[in-house]
Formats: C-alpha cells, sequence, structure tokens
C-alpha cells in the first residue's frame, strides 16, 4: 500500500499520530502537497463522509476522523501555504439566532475542511449582520447556517433576505440545515441549497460554487 492509500486509511481509522507521521514520511518521500492533500487526507474523509451519510459510521467515528484529518494538516497546512495550493473557497458557518446548538454545525465545519474549504467559524447565535461581516470581511463563497429548534430556523430567511439586499446577492451562496430544516423550507425563504447531514452540505457547497 502506497504512503498515500496509508494516509487515507489511517485517517478513516482515526488513528491521527499515525496520520502525521504518515504525512511526514510522504512528504520526505518528495510528494507534492497537494497530492497528499487530495489522495491521503480528503480521500479518507470522503469515505468517511459516504459512510456516514449510509448510517455505516456515526458522529463519533467522524470527530474522530477529523480529529486525524486536522492532525495531518497540522504538518501539511505551512507547505500547502508554501507551494499556493488554495482552498476551493471560503466558507462561513454559525448557528442562526438565538439558537445554542453546535454538534451538528460542527460536523459540517469539519466536512467542509475535508472537501477544501477554508472555513471560518462564527460560533452559535449569530444574526445576520454578523454572517454578512463576516462574508466580506474573509471573501466566502459559501454562507453555512445551521439550525435545530422550530422557533429559530425562521430566523434563517434573515440571512437569506439580508445577503440578497447586499451587494453580495448572487456572489455568496447561502446553504442551510439542522433537524428541522426540511428542503421544502429552503425553497420557501429562497436560500440557495439544503443539506440533510455534514457529509451532503459538502458535496452541496462544492456544487454550489461549481466545483
Ligand atoms: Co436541545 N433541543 N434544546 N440542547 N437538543 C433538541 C434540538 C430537541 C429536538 C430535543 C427534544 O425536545 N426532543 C428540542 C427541539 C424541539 C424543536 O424545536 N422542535 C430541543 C430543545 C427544546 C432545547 C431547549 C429549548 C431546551 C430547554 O432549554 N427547554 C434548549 C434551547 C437552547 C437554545 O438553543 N436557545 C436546548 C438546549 C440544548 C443543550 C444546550 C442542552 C444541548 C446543545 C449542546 C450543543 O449543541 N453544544 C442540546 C442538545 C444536545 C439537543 C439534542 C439532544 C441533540 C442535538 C445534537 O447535537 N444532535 C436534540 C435532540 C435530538 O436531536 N435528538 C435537542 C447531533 C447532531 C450531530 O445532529 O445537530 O441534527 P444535528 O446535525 C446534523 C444535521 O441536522 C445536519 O448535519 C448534522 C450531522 O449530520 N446539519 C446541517 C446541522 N446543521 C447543518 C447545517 C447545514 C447542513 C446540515 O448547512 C449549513
Amino acid at each position: 500500500m502506497s504512503t498515500l492509500q496509508q494516509i487515507a486509511e489511517n485517517l478513516m481509522k482515526g488513528k491521527a499520530n499515525d496520520v502525521k507521521a504518515l504525512v511526514e514520511k510522504a512528504l520526505q518521500e518528495g510528494e507534492a502537497p497537494g497530492k497528499i492533500l487530495n489522495q491521503g487526507l480528503l480521500a479518507g474523509m470522503s469515505v468517511i463522509g459516504e459512510r456516514f451519510k449510509k448510517n455505516e459510521v456515526y458522529v463519533p467515528e467522524v470527530l474522530i476522523a477529523a480529529r486525524a484529518m486536522k492532525a495531518g494538516m497540522s504538518v501539511l497546512q505551512p507547505k500547502l501555504v508554501a507551494a499556493g495550493v488554495e482552498p476551493v473557497g471560503v466558507a462561513v458557518i454559525g448557528t442562526v439566532k438565538g439558537d445554542l446548538h453546535d454538534i451538528g454545525k460542527n460536523l459540517v465545519g469539519m466536512m467542509l475542511e475535508g472537501a477544501g474549504f477554508k472555513v471560518v467559524d462564527l460560533g452559535i447565535d449569530c444574526a445576520a449582520e454578523k454572517f454578512l461581516q463576516s462574508a466580506r470581511e474573509h471573501k466566502a463563497a459559501v454562507i453555512g447556517v445551521s439550525a435545530l429548534l422550530t422557533t429559530t430556523m425562521t430566523n434563517m430567511k434573515s440571512v437569506v433576505d439580508a445577503v440578497k439586499a447586499s451587494e453580495l446577492a448572487g456572489k455568496v451562496k447561502v446553504m442551510i440545515g439542522g433537524a428541522p430544516v426540511t428542503q421544502a423550507f429552503c425553497d420557501e425563504i429562497g436560500a440557495d441549497g439544503y443539506a440533510p447531514d455534514a457529509a451532503s452540505a459538502a458535496d452541496l457547497a462544492r456544487r454550489l460554487i461549481g466545483r
């Protein structure tokens, strides 16, 4: 098995220390940082994402895989920057105003990173203006809004409306998700996309920006 395949395999098993050591080994073997990212780390994370969608693995497995991904990235990130490898885009994510749930949103952030995005996480209880300001500041391609309560999901419309009323209209895509959110609700408030789970959110974000 090649070092890159070993990186993917160990990432799927959540072996953070091994992933870190294997990324170092791959660099010593002369592999390009972009190739290590795509064929090692992202390849492993994408398998985890697919298995998560099919309920073959659950939240804990995703969290430990994401931790292994972060361990590998800690070695790789400076090399990627030096090699001029750009993220596919910036995604600003947060939980909507009035809502304090963040476990699902954090998973979405990890999957987005796993799909090659730079993620700016605004945390919980985020008003529309906060999403907008951050999207401007970081030149975001995507805003991702999470809601877990039927009483707060309605606040997602404020984010969609604020983007539409701003100079970011048409440039920044708004995607939404969370347990009570549905495609019908997404259509009703005019968001650009809805994803039912974290792995689908990463696929959706790439689709929304044409990657
Ligand atoms: Co809360 N809570 N909670 N809670 N809580 C729920 C959501 C609830 C369904 C429990 C219940 O009654 N059965 C209920 C909501 C009812 C409703 O509105 N219909 C509820 C309630 C009522 C409340 C309080 C009002 C309770 C109270 O105080 N009386 C209160 C509200 C506080 C507030 O937000 N203002 C509250 C508080 C809390 C805690 C703080 C104690 C804690 C949150 C801790 C934290 O997040 N750091 C908590 C928890 C843990 C839950 C449950 C048990 C678990 C939520 C969770 O993390 N799920 C939840 C019951 C349940 O869901 N079984 C419940 C795991 C997570 C991985 O799933 O977040 O759905 P989820 O994310 C998924 C997808 O939805 C999707 O991807 C994720 C991974 O696949 N997804 C996205 C999420 N965001 C996305 C964004 C995307 C795309 C996909 O694009 C941007």
